[in-house]
């Protein structure tokens, strides 16, 4: 096999931690994944609509904690992104580069290390892989993407079959989680991976928040009406506009809408979801909506008005999401707390990639622009870190297995990634590294965003669209550049590729693209 783990338990390492090896307590460790969770949607982030919508649970983490400002996906998807944090492997290593089946199975993953090393380990929630989990001693997963209500889990009883159960998937995620902890062997440490669905599309929320925000106007990304005047053609041909991708129907929850140009398909799916509610589940939703849906179909709006009215209707929803995501971390807290564990347990929030919440007019993820790339990653862990502490070193989500793996006292070889464990101690060392690479392979897909890879520094971004065209962009083939400078264009909307000013960067970031795909071995 050509990826592989040294499983020794490794004194060195533990040495390394100026510990005394005899008494290094290995963590417990916790690892909380929301999938599509944007760091914009965090308050410990500082958003000016986080601010409107905060997450006093997740804040709690990062003041007691480090908050990481520079943290990034290799590709902004959740299937890859899973398989990677299990591996500690790039797509094309791990094989999935999509959402289509693509994992290889035979890989060996860190919550299996961990299990033969003697730690208790556990998954609820979103799974998202085609094959079985591996390394759990329990499990608890969602039926692909799952549902919000009522959502369907197979478990290690439910003898391969998805039961559906009664209640709300990010409160039941976070039940079986506190369920197992409680129930656990208090003599071995554990690793619980708690990947709530929320807040993924179509974005449900919880029937005591339907209400919540309806008074409150989120203020609008500077962004919102970027017409991608300087870029090449995949930002203007990609199919996550707010204004004509976003369905009224299963997206905005207007169903008297769903026949302005909805897809048919998207629309029988919502028909089916909210068949799964209960009665009183149901009646709460339909009050809810009654009257915000009458005044959206009674004004009639349009272009930028219309935008901007479907904007403020997603964000109330992702945003009630986002807050039944913060009461469960709360949750977990409280239990932690009550049972003495919050000194020895390392508790990770992340999310599987960013989102668009309305920048670059979008929904969704995909690019290698900063709000997709981009991910929220907040580290609590007393034992190694101090309060309120903020990084701003590039890491990635390759970086977990290895940190993982040296926090329970285990050796990696051949891993790709770095273990942020000197970062705790706000030590960066000086070999750090100094670039990202990612790529992405989805296409053709949903939303349409053409192939494409590219590096990152903190300065310079360099990315290469490429592939062939397919359905609506039949014969339009694309070999485009795009040059961003971080520094004095935040917002990526100068693409600078073919500004003569900046011709040496443009050729030193070739470079270091062309190093990397030669040390990453990449083939695509
Ligand atoms: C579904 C969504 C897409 C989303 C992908 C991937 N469509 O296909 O909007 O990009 O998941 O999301 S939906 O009609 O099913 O809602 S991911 O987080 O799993 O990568
Ligand atoms: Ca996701």
């Amino acid at each position: 096999m050509k990826y592989s783990y040294n499983i020794a338990l490794c004194s060195g390492l533990v040495l390394a931690f100026n510990l005394n090896a005899k008494t290094y307590q290995r963590p417990n460790i916790i690892h909380i994944m929301c999938d599509d969770h944007a760091f914009q949607a965090i308050s410990a982030y500082g958003s000016a609509v986080s601010k409107l919508a905060p997450t006093p649970n997740i804040d709690r983490l990062a003041n007691e904690g480090m908050i990481f400002q520079r943290a990034y996906v290799e590709n902004s998807l959740s299937a890859p992104s899973r398989a990677t944090l299990l591996t500690g492997l790039y797509s094309h290593q791990h094989g999935q580069k999509t959402l289509g089946k693509g994992f290889d199975e035979r890989l060996p993953v860190f919550p299996e290390l961990l299990q033969k090393s003697g730690y208790q380990t556990a998954i609820f929630g979103k799974w998202h892989l085609a094959c079985e989990p591996k390394g759990f001693d329990d499990y608890k997963i969602l039926f692909d993407q799952g549902d919000y209500y009522n959502p369907e889990f197979k478990s290690k009883d439910s003898d391969g079959k998805y039961v559906r159960e009664e209640g709300y998937a990010t409160t039941l995620i976070t039940d079986y989680a506190l369920n197992w902890l409680s129930n656990r062997d208090k003599k071995k440490p554990f690793c619980l991976m708690l990947h709530q669905k929320a807040p993924h599309r179509n974005w449900m929320p919880e029937e005591k928040y339907l209400n919540l925000f309806n008074d409150v106007e989120f203020p609008y990304p500077s962004t919102l009406y970027d017409n991608y005047a300087t870029r090449s053609d995949a930002a203007k041909t990609q199919e996550m506009s707010i204004l004509k991708d976003m369905t009224y129907a299963y997206d905005l929850k207007i169903d008297q809408l769903a026949d302005s140009g909805d897809s048919p398909a998207l629309v029988r799916y919502w028909e089916k979801i909210k068949k799964r509610m209960n009665p009183a589940q149901e009646n709460a939703w339909v009050e809810a909506y009654r009257k915000q849906n009458n005044d959206f179909v009674t004004a009639k709006l349009k272009g930028e008005d219309l935008l901007k009215l479907k904007y403020q209707r997603y964000m109330r929803d992702y945003l009630r999401c986002v807050k039944s995501v913060d009461d469960q971390v709360g949750r977990v807290l409280n239990y932690l707390e009550k049972e003495g564990l919050l000194n020895n347990t390392i508790i990770v929030y992340t999310s599987d990639q960013g989102f668009y919440l309305g920048e670059h007019s979008w929904f969704d993820k995909r690019f290698m622009y900063e709000e997709s790339f981009r991910t929220p990653l907040i580290i609590r862990y007393p034992k190694m870190i101090k309060k309120g502490l903020v990084n701003t070193d590039l890491v990635q989500n390759i970086d977990f297995a290895p940190t993982y793996l040296e926090l329970a006292g285990l050796k990696s070889t051949n891993l790709p990634g770095l273990s942020l464990v000197p970062l705790f101690k706000s030590k960066t060392p000086l070999s750090w590294r100094d670039e990202l690479y990612y790529h992405y392979y989805d296409y053709p897909g949903a939303h349409s965003v053409r192939k494409h890879e590219g590096v990152s520094t903190k300065r310079y971004k360099l990315i290469h669209f490429y592939g062939e065209g397919y359905g609506k962009d039949k014969g339009k083939n694309i070999d485009a550049w795009e040059l961003y400078d971080l520094v004095n264009d935040p917002n990526e909307l100068n693409n600078i590729a073919e500004n003569t000013s900046y011709q040496d960067e443009l050729n030193n970031m070739k470079v270091r693209l062309s190093k990397k795909r030669t040390a990453l071995n990449i083939k695509e």
